[in-house]
C-alpha cells in the first residue's frame, strides 16, 4: 500500500514530487534543441533519452534547494534543466559498449541501441554542451546579483560534472574492472577508494543539484554550505540504495539490468558490508544530512523527505 505522509506544507511529497515533475519535464521539453537549428536526427536522438523517463531527482533537489532557501523556483529552473540535460548525457555515454554496455534504461532500449553508437555518443556531447548554454542563457536578465549567481553556478556544474567530478569518477570505475591496452589493471578499489570514487561518479551532480538551486534562490554563504553538506550525505545515501537495488531490485520497477555489479566484480556497498549494514548506512548518511540542515534551521524543508524518498525508493 502506498503510504501518504502529509509533510511541509500539508501536501504529501508524493503530489509534491508530482507537480515539480510536470514544471521539469515541461521546462525540459522546451530546453531541448529543435530544428532547423539543430539536425532531426540528433533533436529526436537527445529528445529520445530525455524523455524515456527518470526520477528527475537531481533537478527536484535543485528546486526544493532553492525553495528551502526562501528563493524562487523559477530561477533555478534553468540550472535544474542543465544537470538534467547533463544526468541524461552521462547515462547516454555510460550505456554504450564501450563502457557499461547496457541495452535497457528507464524502461526502455538504449540510446545506441535505437540510433547507433555514434549517434549516441553525439546526443550526449550535445546534452552536455546545450546545459552549458542554457545555464549562460538563463535566467534571462542583466541584474548583476543574478549574473554572479549564474557564473558561480557554471563553475560550480562543471567542476562536478568534469574531470574532477564525475567524469573522474567514471574513469576510476573504468580503470578498476577494465585492464588497459596493454593488459595492466589498477590495484582493486578498498572501501575508501569506494567512498571516494562515488563521491565523484554520482555524489558531485547530487550536489552540484542541491547547491545550485540554493545559489540560484538567493541563500546566504552558511545555508548554501548546509544545502551543499546535507546533499553530500544524501548522494552517497543514494549510490548505497542503488547498490542494494542491483541485489534486490526489480528489474520492472528500476528499467534496467539488474545484477550487473556482481556480474562484473565491482565491488558494492552489499558486497563489502552486507544489505542490512548497508541500509544502516543510508539511514545514518539521512542522520548526518538531518543535523547539517538543522544546524541553520533547513531542516523543516522539502529536503529531509527527499532524502527518506531516496532511501525508501524502489527505482
Ligand atoms: C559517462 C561521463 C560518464 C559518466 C557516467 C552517473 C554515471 C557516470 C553513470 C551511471 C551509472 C550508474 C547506474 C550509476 C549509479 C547511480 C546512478 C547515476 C543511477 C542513475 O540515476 P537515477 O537513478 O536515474 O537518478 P533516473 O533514470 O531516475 O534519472
Amino acid at each position: 500500500m502506498t503510504r501518504i505522509r502529509r509533510g511541509y506544507g500539508g501536501q504529501a511529497l508524493s503530489e509534491y514530487l508530482q507537480a515539480r515533475r510536470a514544471e521539469i519535464d515541461a521546462a525540459l521539453a522546451h530546453v531541448l534543441p529543435q530544428p532547423p537549428e539543430c539536425p532531426d536526427v540528433l533533436s529526436d536522438a537527445m529528445r529520445y533519452s530525455v524523455t524515456a523517463g527518470g526520477k528527475r531527482l537531481r533537478p527536484v533537489l535543485c528546486l526544493a534547494s532553492a525553495e528551502a532557501v526562501g528563493g524562487d523556483r523559477a530561477m533555478a529552473m534553468p540550472a535544474a534543466c542543465a544537470i538534467e540535460l547533463i544526468h541524461t548525457y552521462s547515462l547516454i555515454h555510460d550505456d554504450l559498449p564501450a563502457m557499461d554496455d547496457d541495452t535497457m534504461r528507464r524502461g526502455q532500449p538504449t540510446l545506441h541501441v535505437v540510433a547507433g553508437e555514434g549517434m549516441a555518443i553525439l546526443a550526449g556531447d550535445g546534452l552536455l554542451t546545450e546545459a552549458f548554454a542554457l545555464l549562460a542563457r538563463e535566467p534571462r536578465t542583466a541584474d548583476p546579483d543574478v549574473v554572479a549567481r549564474k557564473l558561480r553556478v557554471i563553475g560550480a556544474v562543471a567542476a562536478a560534472a568534469g574531470a574532477a567530478g564525475m567524469v573522474g569518477g567514471q574513469a576510476i570505475d573504468l580503470a578498476s574492472v577494465t585492464p588497459d591496452p596493454s593488459g595492466r589493471r589498477t590495484p582493486p578499489l578498498d572501501a575508501d577508494g569506494i567512498r571516494a570514487m562515488h563521491a565523484r561518479k554520482t555524489g558531485a551532480l547530487i550536489r552540484a543539484s542541491a547547491s545550485s538551486g540554493a545559489i540560484m534562490g538567493g541563500g546566504h554563504e552558511r545555508a548554501i554550505a548546509a544545502i551543499d553538506a546535507a546533499a553530500a550525505e544524501l548522494g552517497l545515501a543514494f549510490q548505497i540504495v542503488d547498490d542494494i537495488l542491483d541485489v534486490e531490485g526489480a528489474p520492472a520497477d528500476l528499467g534496467k539490468t539488474i545484477g550487473k555489479d556482481a556480474a562484473a566484480g565491482k565491488p558494492t556497498y552489499p558486497a563489502l558490508y552486507g544489505i542490512d549494514a548497508s541500509r544502516r548506512m543510508a539511514g545514518e548518511c539521512l542522520a548526518r544530512a538531518e543535523a547539517a540542515l538543522a544546524a541553520e534551521r533547513l531542516a523543516d524543508s522539502r529536503l529531509l523527505e527527499i532524502g527518506r524518498w531516496i532511501i525508501e525508493r524502489s527505482n
